[in-house]
């Protein structure tokens, strides 16, 4: 059995949208009442997914959820009266973020052997709270065989999880055992701290792993409070290295010293407030990167393009490259549509580490199915979605076809 790491994104769904929802997300508020364009959101999320296919050899996804979801509309009680985000919430296209779809403990961390996950509640926020009963059904379906996969029961709330976007793993390499680290909030200044400490704790028991492999970490409340909602805005790890925010940890030595205890091998890249300060970090998402380990062996980070318009943290970039350190290139993509509302590169993918032959091959990418996707995108999308259009008529009858068009596109129907 050969354990790689996929990454699957959520493709972005025909109802994405900007109605300023996520609290505390500072890009989410500053686009609230933007028209969107969701055929460009959906192309540009799908670009990057054949990029990483071309770079890693292997790429999965996930399908949008049903939107909008009648059920939540129904229990809203809704009669025109609302504010515009209360209708807008069955409609949000959020679950596109799959790195807050669940937590994921591989096989080499776990007392069983087999591969944990947990689907986020999502609690705090209420567009983000009637994700996981969809999202639990696809990862029932993807990792569907039980010799190598357990799929748990979500954190029972109040106790707030947001998924891997809080979660981090450090190992020689994907296969090998690792020391999982969770990073949980206690506050934000004004905005809420998303990840609590016992939801963290409970998931780490849930999937058994080892206390001696397992760290919880507070995250900088400052950090949350400038923006940072989830810990990887501001930090991420692959295999040895952690990079991150000179200011991402509410005791920044502390954290290295409590990961370094438990994986002597670590190395910790640092940008310090100096050259990138916390607000550019965040304005820029240059933390909330793809960090990949590329066949070759070398580091490779996907960043926003927002990072290359930046001069201090493309100044930063290029002076990193031209040292010595174990990253050696940054790759920009563009994923614009999904940056206006606080999702980058890492939001848009969940990190999974197995053999890809205990996956349902129908949630694996590969060229030919990229392009028929694709086709289904540029024919049924909307390709724009103005904020009178959300709670209309004909913009439901259009998104549900599109998706169901989708899912037929994809063998995908049981999930219809
Ligand atoms: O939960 N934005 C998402 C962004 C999630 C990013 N994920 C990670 N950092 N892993 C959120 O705040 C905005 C929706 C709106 O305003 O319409 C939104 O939900």
């Amino acid at each position: 059995m050969s354990l790689v790491e996929i990454n699957f994104d959520g493709i972005v769904g025909p109802s994405h949208n900007y109605a300023g929802l996520s609290l505390g997300n500072i890009a989410s508020a500053a686009h609230a009442g933007d028209p969107s364009y969701p055929r460009a959101a959906a192309l540009q999320g799908l670009a990057k997914m054949r990029g990483n296919l071309a770079r890693l050899g292997v790429q999965g996804f996930f399908v949008p959820l049903p939107r909008p979801n009648r059920a939540l509309q129904a229990a809203l009680a809704l009669d025109g009266s609302e504010p515009p985000q209360l209708r807008a919430a069955p409609w949000s296209a959020s679950a596109m973020w799959t790195a807050n779809a669940a937590t994921v403990s591989p096989a080499p961390d776990t007392a069983d052997g087999k591969c944990h996950l947990t689907p986020a509640n999502l609690v705090t926020m209420l567009h983000r709270a009637q994700e996981w009963p969809d999202t639990r059904r696809q990862l029932e379906l993807a990792f569907a065989s039980r010799d190598h996969f357990v799929i748990h029961d979500p954190v029972p709330p109040s106790l707030g999880d947001e998924g891997a976007a809080n979660h981090m793993r450090l190992c020689q390499s994907h296969a090998d055992v690792g020391v999982e680290v969770f990073v949980y909030g206690k506050s934000g200044g004004p905005f809420p701290a998303r990840q609590h400490e016992q939801a963290s704790r409970l998931i780490a028991r849930a999937h058994r792993l080892a206390p001696e492999r397992t760290l919880f970490i507070e995250q900088n409340p400052a950090a949350i409070a400038a923006g940072a909602f989830h810990n990887d805005v501001v930090a991420v790890a692959n295999e040895r290295v952690l990079f991150t925010h000179a200011e991402a940890f509410a005791d920044q030595e502390a954290a290295y010293e409590a990961i370094r205890r438990a994986f002597p091998a670590l190395e910790v890249v640092e940008v310090p407030a100096s050259a990138v300060s916390l607000d550019e970090a965040i304005r820029t998402y240059l933390f909330n990167a793809q960090l990949l380990t590329l066949p070759s062996g070398e580091m490779a980070l996907v960043v926003p393009e927002e990072c290359r318009e930046s001069p201090a943290v493309w100044g930063w970039c290029t002076a990193m490259l031209a040292g010595n350190g174990p990253i050696r290139q940054v790759i920009p993509v563009d994923v614009r549509q999904s940056m206006a509302n606080g999702g980058g590169p890492a939001c848009l993918r969940l990190r999974v580490v197995c053999d890809p032959a205990t996956v349902d091959p129908r949630f694996l990418l590969d060229e030919a199915k990229a392009d028929r996707i694709a086709a289904v995108i540029e024919a049924h999308w909307p390709e724009q979605i103005d904020p009178s259009d959300i709670g209309t008529e004909p913009l439901a009858r259009s998104v549900i076809a599109a998706r169901q068009a989708l899912l037929e596109a994809l063998d995908l129907a049981a999930l219809g």
